[in-house]
């Protein structure tokens, strides 16, 4: 059933006039999910006035009932399991049972958390002897921009919006055109939960939409999660007015597979590391460095769990590889797919798009395995975003670490080894804001997460990422009388 989906403004759905609308389609079917109002100048204006007043009574509500609201919104998102992760899997062409598994409650555990974090915040207090000390506050920013990718809309839309509210921040949040539905239900989660109006807003659309967030001067701060080119300019935009970013952007991550690994446990590691939502997953370990003496084990496990994995429709609960999630996207896959054959990658399994009866109306492509990789080809350096895991060997653990780190990006890393003061060591090493040791993939909502190099800048999740939503004022108090040098002869007498 097509729906028709409009904005969220002020506690409410907003549709009144006649618009521009957008359709979201689901890429497993081609068929259109809902078709969408595109926001307007003036609807930004209203967002952000909107907006302004949420943040009066929201930045002054005690902490406490800020809590409240904010624990019940997770209780009510994490009832609506069902419904929300079938929305998300027909919005994205995820499998269902992943969107069951990751998507929502990993979006309710941001909220859970952050909830309790809001009656933590406090300043400091520093004396300075007996007649002066100084404290701090840590005060919101303002009206937040919270703008989002496709892969994981509700846990992008809840990471960002959870810590900014727990810090009094207002947020107007703009999903991805490709990915609009869960942003409203969310919205309405969080009205039904007690949020007051204008504290949470969604507006709909497209890039544009983006860089009018970005650009306005009521906005005090964006939270972008996207590509690296998107990012550039939105740090662009974003300096003309002095506001504060937090990027998280593309990866290109190494996972390194030691020679004293376990390697069933690699080789399952490194299929879900490639493959989980069809490697649409900007921590994707693409880059499997493996020790040479291991190859052929190591190929012939991977081999043999990837053509294990069910391509098919996403509703499915049985299917782990679901629709990419644009022919756009699919045709781009394709071609480093290509590329990788031409510059003489060898072909393990995959390697081809899935037309099988229905699947011919989606943008599914097989999990596909190349070995004989090298540092250069196409597929090694760039982020494909999609079901292609390139292995590569190496001797030494200097050589791997140099290539390892021989990217512009640095999102995440991996190693296996049964040494575990090795595995550290090369942790210590490892250029990414993330490093799993015999893992891959898991970010607890405890756990900083973001990215070095191109990869981003600041940080999700963790107490860091209160630091991305507060701002310090200190406030220092003279008790006695303070001592002014411009003034001071040496006598006091005058004074
Ligand atoms: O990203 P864009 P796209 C990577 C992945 C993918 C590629 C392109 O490699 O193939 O990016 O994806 C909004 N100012 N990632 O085209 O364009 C846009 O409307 C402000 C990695 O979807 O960056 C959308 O809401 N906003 C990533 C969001 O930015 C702007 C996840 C992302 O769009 C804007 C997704 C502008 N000037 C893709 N232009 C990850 N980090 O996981 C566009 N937008």
């Amino acid at each position: 059933m097509i729906q028709h989906s409009g904005f969220y403004i002020h506690g409410k759905v907003c549709e009144p006039r006649p618009r521009k609308t957008f359709t979201s389609l689901n890429p497993a079917t081609s068929e259109t999910v809902a078709t969408v109002c595109q926001v307007s100048v003036e609807d930004i204006e209203d967002a952000v006035s909107s907006s302004r007043a949420g943040f009066a009574e929201w930045s002054e509500m005690p902490a406490a009932e800020k809590a409240r609201i904010m624990q019940r919104a997770a209780v009510l998102l994490r009832a609506r399991t069902d419904e929300l992760a079938e929305l998300e899997a027909r919005d994205t062409g995820k499998p269902l049972q992943e969107a069951l598994q990751i998507d929502i409650p990993t979006a309710a555990d941001a909220i859970e958390y952050f909830a309790g974090l809001t009656t933590t915040l406090h300043g400091l207090h520093h004396d300075l002897g007996t007649e002066q000390f100084f404290y701090t506050r840590r005060e919101p920013l303002g009206i937040c921009a919270g703008i989002g990718a496709w892969n994981y809309p509700l846990q992008i839309a809840c990471w960002k919006s959870a810590p900014a509210l727990a810090c009094g921040n207002t947020m107007i949040f703009k999903p991805s055109e490709l990915t609009p539905l869960t942003a409203i239900r969310l919205a309405e989660i969080y009205t039904e939960a007690g949020l007051p109006d204008g504290v949470f807003n969604v507006v709909q659309g497209d890039g544009m939409v983006g860089q009018r967030l970005v650009r306005h001067p009521a906005i005090s701060k964006v939270s972008f999660t996207g590509s690296v080119t998107t990012g550039q300019q939105v740090m662009i935009d974003a300096a003309s007015y002095h506001k504060p970013v937090t990027l998280e952007l593309g990866g290109k991550s190494p996972l390194i597979i030691l020679d004293d690994a376990e390697l069933d446990v690699a080789a399952d590691t490194a299929v879900q590391a490639n493959f989980l939502t069809q490697g649409e997953v900007c921590t994707q370990g693409s880059r499997v460095f493996v020790h040479h003496s291991l190859q052929d084990d190591f190929l012939r496990r991977v081999k043999m769990r990837t053509e294990k994995l069910v391509v098919g429709n996403p509703l499915d609960r049985k299917t782990r590889i679901g629709s990419l999630i644009s022919e756009r996207h699919l045709q781009k896959v394709l071609s480093y797919i290509q590329q990788a054959r031409s510059a003489g990658a060898k072909l393990i399994t995959g390697g081809h798009r899935v037309t099988d009866g229905l699947l011919a109306k989606g943008c599914f492509v097989a999990p596909t395995v190349f070995a004989d990789c090298t540092d250069e080809m196409p597929q090694v350096k760039d982020e494909i975003f999609g079901p292609v895991m390139s292995v590569l060997t190496f001797t030494d653990e200097k050589e791997v670490l140099n290539r390892a780190n021989a990217s512009e990006y640095g999102l995440a890393a991996g190693v296996f080894t049964r040494d575990i003061s090795h595995a550290h060591r090369m942790a210590s090493q490892l250029q990414a804001g993330v490093c799993w040791i015999n893992s891959w993939g898991a970010t607890p909502v405890e756990m900083p997460f973001g990215g070095f190099k191109a990869s981003g800048l600041g940080y999700e999740n963790g107490l860091e990422a209160l630091r991305q939503y507060t701002k310090v004022k200190s406030v220092y108090v003279e008790l006695g009388r303070q001592k002014l040098s411009i003034l001071d002869n040496g006598s006091t007498a005058d004074r």
